[in-house]
């Protein structure tokens, strides 16, 4: 029996002055029952809560520890920074190592502009798509999430869709009316939309593999088909890559499929651990932001030097290894080893994966949108969460969410994961 008493003292006390106790619903366990722990440490694939209980974590700070926690080389970047100062809302050096680097990996992004969130990110892309192409209405899919902007915040993914608000109240209905939802992974309803938008769409937003409702894959082509209906119809095609950016490539999913998006959203990972967002793309597109042109986009904080450190040393590090292989090798081992223990516990479960991140879904038909990945078992999501708990292998509390490996994680810990879902999937 763990005892989580410190943990639940915090929260107890967390309740009564943070709406719900935790600064992001997702953390919040409300869709699998019981209450989160409070971290106290995180180091490598590892968190130790309050009352030192240990876990392997797949949850990763949502995304952003592809190195694992507490890497020494973002660690020491950090502290060398703070040395100089924590903000100085001037222009630091740090800011342009940092856009060189995620420029010169990405083709595609020929100037970016550094922010604080994935959110602000989106946000300010679609202005700027808005704003280049003079036209009003976007294109999003339904279950992908980014961010939590009025204008994007209809159909949502992530703790939105956990928590049944996918479409948030507080959002007028005046600020959605320009935004169009579709089905993920279906090529007819992006073309039907075109055709009754003349000249009227300004982009299409896409997670490019959806992690903000499990995680599904596009189909062979649409991507490409997405890249090709978007250039027809004089609409920019805007790729979320807060996820995948850095992740499934130093190139992210535009070099990982091979697609030339118009403009690209970055967080996560492009911080290490650190407060970050950032957007770029082709020049004459970026060249639209003030102070150059009409589109207005600012931050106090933007290119803060400690998050520019330590995504500077995060990039480095993951452009010097052989990090990408190593994760897929991971990746590849963690797929194979849970497809086998749910056929061995006759447990039927659809394992999506791309490279470091995953989904595992309840239900025995194959998962291509948010609509598929409604029809896993959410009750036997919460037996399973909490069941790997107790095993001391922390996912992140919710269906709808990914799951990301590090660097960190070691063949032994998958071993670990696999033995311990077995078990679990054989209660079931
Ligand atoms: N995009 C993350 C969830 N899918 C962010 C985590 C959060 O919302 O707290």
């Amino acid at each position: 029996m763990i005892m989580r008493t410190n943990s639940e003292r915090l929260f107890a006390e967390a309740l009564k002055y943070i709406p719900g106790g935790v600064n992001s619903p997702v953390r919040a366990f409300r869709a699998v029952g019981g209450q989160p722990f409070f971290v106290n440490k995180a180091e490598g694939a590892r968190v130790w809560d309050v009352d030192g209980n240990e876990y392997l974590d797949y949850v990763g700070t949502w995304g952003p520890a592809i190195l694992g926690h507490a890497h020494p080389k973002i660690i020491k970047a950090v502290r060398a920074a703070a040395r100089h100062g924590t903000s100085f809302g001037i222009p630091n050096p740090f800011e342009v190592t940092l856009a060189k680097m995620i420029c010169t990996w990405l083709p595609s992004v020929q100037k970016v502009r550094m922010c604080n969130s994935g959110t602000e990110a989106t946000m300010s892309a679609i202005r700027l798509a808005r704003g280049f192409t003079k036209r009003d209405k976007i294109i999003k899919f339904d279950g992908c999430y980014h961010g939590h902007a009025d204008s994007l915040l209809v159909k949502a993914g992530s703790g939105a869709l956990t928590f049944g608000n996918p479409d948030s109240a507080g959002v007028p209905a005046a600020f959605t009316q320009h935004t169009v939802v579709l089905p993920f992974n279906d090529r007819e309803a992006v073309k039907a939309a075109f055709a009754a938008n003349p000249d009227q769409i300004a982009g299409i937003i896409v997670e490019p593999v959806p992690g903000n409702a499990g995680l599904y894959l596009p189909q062979p082509g649409y991507l490409e088909f997405l890249r090709e209906v978007t250039t027809a119809n004089g609409a920019l095609l805007l790729f979320d890559e807060v996820m995948t950016g850095f992740r499934l490539a130093n190139g992210g999913a535009q070099e990982h499929f091979g697609i030339t998006p118009d403009l690209s959203c970055f967080g996560k990972v492009i911080g290490g651990g650190l407060p970050v967002g950032a957007f770029g793309g082709r020049a004459e597109i970026m060249d639209y932001l003030a102070p150059l042109g009409p589109v207005y986009q600012a931050g106090t904080l933007s290119g803060n030097p400690l998050a520019m450190a330590a995504g500077i040393a995060a990039l480095e590090e993951l452009a010097a290894s052989d990090a990408f292989v190593k994760l897929e090798e991971l990746g590849a081992a963690l797929e194979a080893g849970m497809k086998g223990a749910a056929k061995a516990a006759g447990v039927p479960v659809q394992f999506n994966r791309c490279g470091s991140m995953f989904c595992g879904y309840f239900t025995s038909e194959p998962v291509h949108n948010v609509a598929d990945a409604m029809k896993s078992d959410r009750e036997r999501f919460k037996k399973y969460f909490h069941g790997m708990l107790a095993e001391g292998i922390y996912l992140a509390p919710s269906q709808f969410e990914a799951g990301f490996l590090s660097t960190a994680h070691t063949a032994a810990d998958i071993e670990q994961t696999v033995t311990a879902a077995a078990k679990v999937m054989r209660t079931f």
